[in-house]
């Protein structure tokens, strides 16, 4: 199996043959919307916020000094991956420049309502830093179930996605069932044999390019040079019934009150969101 790029397609059709089945695709030009879109550059990054800091791995950087990171970066030698700013907490200037941040697929996208924005369930608009050789740490199910969506702004990064039904080949940590316990760069087959009958599905997303990880894809990521991409998620009806069941999960383990709490506030904000999609526009 191979990964479909789509050029100019509508957004019925998306939902069609992309979206109601949760096949991941490309969008080879859907950010021409936003202005970010050759414009980001690392350069222009260090220039305009050099000084804006993020933790990596439980470090704190600025923008300056993880840019010179990624620049010395190689595969033998790989500078920390992923460094992620939170758009909106650290770097708002960029949200116009990312606007329509849907890029006119991404919808309906409930996390965009006011009752789902407050941030308990892990969706935010990040800006991804990378080097060559910065490898994503474990192939994983993103949290919640959201959908996500990856847009490439600068450099190529390669992703790894597998079809559906394959879970039982990728050995899921029984603790922390979203994440796998094989290394992807360098499996280990005689621990995880039945990764053998997997069948990866390896391509690199380029600059402008978007790519659309349907929730339930277990995915991982590369960056072969250095990169900039956006990442946002998504969550509507559909993923809606899996994305209780991970507030449920999750929630639990920081106690059972809170647990029923935001799953009660979910559980309204999702009933919220489902009557104003039925309202006529
Ligand atoms: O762009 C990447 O490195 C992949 C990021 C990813 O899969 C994630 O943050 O969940
Ligand atoms: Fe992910």
């Amino acid at each position: 199996m191979d990964i479909t790029r789509v050029g100019d397609i509508s957004h019925q059709e998306f939902m069609a043959e992309f979206y109601d089945p949760g096949i991941p695709v490309i969008f080879t030009s859907a950010s021409n919307a936003w202005q970010a879109k050759n414009l980001l550059t690392p350069d222009w990054l260090v220039e305009k916020f050099g000084d804006r800091t993020t933790e990596v791995k439980g470090k704190k950087y600025t923008m300056r000094e993880l840019i010179a990171l990624i620049k010395n970066s190689s595969s033998e030698n790989p500078a920390p991956y992923p460094c992620i700013f939170n758009i909106p907490g650290s770097l708002p200037e960029l949200l116009p420049l990312v606007e329509p941040l849907d890029l006119n697929y991404a919808k309906p996208n409930w996390l965009r309502h006011k009752m789902f924005e407050r941030g308990y369930w892990g969706s935010a608009t990040e800006l991804f830093i990378g080097g060559p050789g910065g490898k994503f740490p474990y192939l994983h199910l993103d949290y919640y179930h959201l959908n996500a969506w990856i847009t490439q702004l600068y450099g190529e990064k390669e992703f790894t996605v597998f079809p559906r039904g394959q879970e039982h080949l990728l050995y899921p940590n029984p603790d922390n069932t979203w994440q796998s316990n094989l290394n992807l760069f360098e499996p280990d087959y005689e621990k995880y044999p039945l990764f053998r009958e997997a069948t990866p599905i390896k391509f690199t997303i380029g600059p402008g390019e978007t790519l659309f990880i349907p929730a339930g894809t277990w995915h991982s990521a590369y960056s072969t040079t250095q990169t900039l991409s956006v990442a946002f998620d998504q969550l509507n009806s559909k993923n809606y019934p899996d994305f209780m069941q991970d507030v449920w999960e999750f929630k639990k383990r920081e106690g059972k009150l809170k647990a029923v709490a935001l799953y009660g506030y979910a559980w309204v904000a999702g009933q919220v969101c489902r009557l104003g999609e039925k309202q006529p526009a």
